[in-house]
């Protein structure tokens, strides 16, 4: 049984949620590494949508262990209605199932409010629009070490304490610089009780449970996308944790040995959500399609999704940073009724051709993408369930993908449903 790495290649919204259902009957256990409900994981299951933003995307899977790593950071409360949710349509979420690590941060209400508050005082270009989930200032108390970790949940007096030191510091900015109202040491306290309660049954060692699991297979879950990457993505327009694969590791405490697949999970097209540069991005006409076609709009914050061409630059640079053994290429359907598709090979750059995106920050916002053109096809493929029934310009499509990135498309999503799916 292989261990597979499931990361997304873009920014995000690759569909990563249905390739780790997909690939979740080869593995005895799922683990999130990174990232915390910003996330957005759509699962169709018999036209049954689910979205996850904290379990990992293997729970309707009947026995499969979910777990939570150290790299995560959590809001309790939103775990909680999420597990609620899920039990309330028949899916076992008893501590059987579901592990978390004791090293995983929590995410505390002043993180969110601090998210929001920072966006909103931010002028125009420099807002980064988070989704408002408390993901940065949740990393940062991490990394300041002054961050409140699952395990503290078992313990009150310690909690407890946690929060008061916290909230000196956090209702000095809030008040301060943002002219809000403090919030509550006690308030925060008296809420959080009985959810720690309810919690501290599920806390365990995440990266031991692993190496059990590993002879059966293990499933790692990357949340948002290559290029959201805190240090490898187009920064500051990036959200707070590391993306890439190589996280794995690090994030759920086993060895980068252990991996047999890294499957980079490419979206037919370009999407992103929030602020940030996007060279090949379409105000209108196929982004328009593309947009209202793939139902392109934010799983967690129903933001409408910004569309483009395929960038293979930004590809490129995923295949180095990620080390990819595979691809599964989502969304191919939404391409259909295209006459023309574009492919962006190269930038223009600093008047030179590039085949990366440079690194200087925000480089990529003066870049000029470089197109090779090919042609579309208008045929339904949602049905196709063989690679042999694919339209020819379907099949020329996905060959010139695997031309410029030198790996194999393993998998091939055709529609939202697990069984939309063809493995070659
Ligand atoms: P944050 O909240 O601090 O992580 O935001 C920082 C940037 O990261 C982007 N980001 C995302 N981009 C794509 N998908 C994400 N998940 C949701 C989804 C997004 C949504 O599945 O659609 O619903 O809006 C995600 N999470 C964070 C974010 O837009 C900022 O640009
Ligand atoms: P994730 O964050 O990478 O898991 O992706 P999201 O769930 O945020 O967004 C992907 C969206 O595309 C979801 O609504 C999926 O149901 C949907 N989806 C996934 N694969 C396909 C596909 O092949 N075709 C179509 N039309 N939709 C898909
Ligand atoms: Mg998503």
């Amino acid at each position: 049984m292989a261990n597979i790495v499931v990361m997304g290649a873009q920014w995000g919204d690759e569909g990563k949620g249905k390739i780790v259902d997909l690939l979740t009957t080869d593995v005895a256990a799922i683990v999130r590494f990174q990232g915390g409900n910003n996330a957005g994981h759509t699962l169709v299951v018999n036209g049954k949508q689910t979205i996850l933003h904290l379990i990992p995307s293997g729970i309707l899977h009947q026995g499969k262990k979910c777990m939570i790593g150290n790299g995560v950071v959590l809001d309790p409360f939103v775990f909680c209605q999420e597990m609620d949710k899920l039990a309330a349509s028949g899916i076992d979420v008893s501590p059987e199932r579901l592990l978390i690590s004791k090293k995983t941060q929590l995410i505390m209400p002043y993180h969110c409010a601090i998210d929001s508050a920072r966006e909103n005082f931010k002028s125009g270009s420099d807002k980064i629009g988070t989704t408002g989930r408390g993901i940065g200032p949740c990393y940062e108390d991490k990394v300041a070490r002054i961050g409140i970790r699952a395990a503290d949940l078992a313990d009150e007096t310690l909690l407890r304490h946690k929060i008061e030191k916290a909230l000196v510091e956090k209702n000095a900015l809030l008040t301060g610089l943002y002219g809000q109202e403090p919030m509550s040491a006690q308030k925060i306290f008296d809420d959080l009780l009985p959810v720690a309660r309810r919690l501290a049954l599920y806390l365990g060692d995440v990266s031991s449970a692993i190496q059990e699991a590993a002879g059966q297979g293990v499933l790692f879950e990357g949340a948002q996308g290559t290029h959201l990457d805190i240090d490898h993505g187009t920064y500051p327009f990036v959200t707070s944790s590391n993306t890439v694969a190589g996280n794995a590791s690090a994030g759920s405490g086993c060895s980068p040995r252990m991996f047999d697949r890294i499957v980079a999970i490419v979206k037919a097209y370009t999407t992103r959500v929030g602020a940030g540069p996007f060279p090949t991005e379409l105000a209108d006409g196929p982004g328009a399609y593309m947009q209202e076609k793939g139902a392109e709009f934010g799983a967690t914050t129903g933001r409408k999704r910004r569309c483009g061409w395929l960038d293979m630059v930004v590809l490129r640079e995923s295949q180095r940073l990620n080390g990819p053994t595979e691809i599964a290429l989502t969304k191919l359907d939404v391409l259909g009724g295209l006459d023309e598709l574009k492919l962006c090979t190269a930038y223009r750059y600093r008047g030179e051709e590039v085949a990366y995106p440079p690194q200087e920050e925000n480089g990529m916002a003066h870049v000029e993408p470089v197109y090779e053109s090919m042609p579309g096809w208008t045929e339904d493929i949602t049905g196709c369930r063989t690679y042999g029934e694919l339209p020819q310009a379907t099949r020329d499509y996905i060959a010139r993908i695997e031309e410029i990135l030198a790996i194999p498309v393993s998998i091939v999503s055709v529609g939202p449903d697990r069984d939309q799916t063809i493995l070659r």
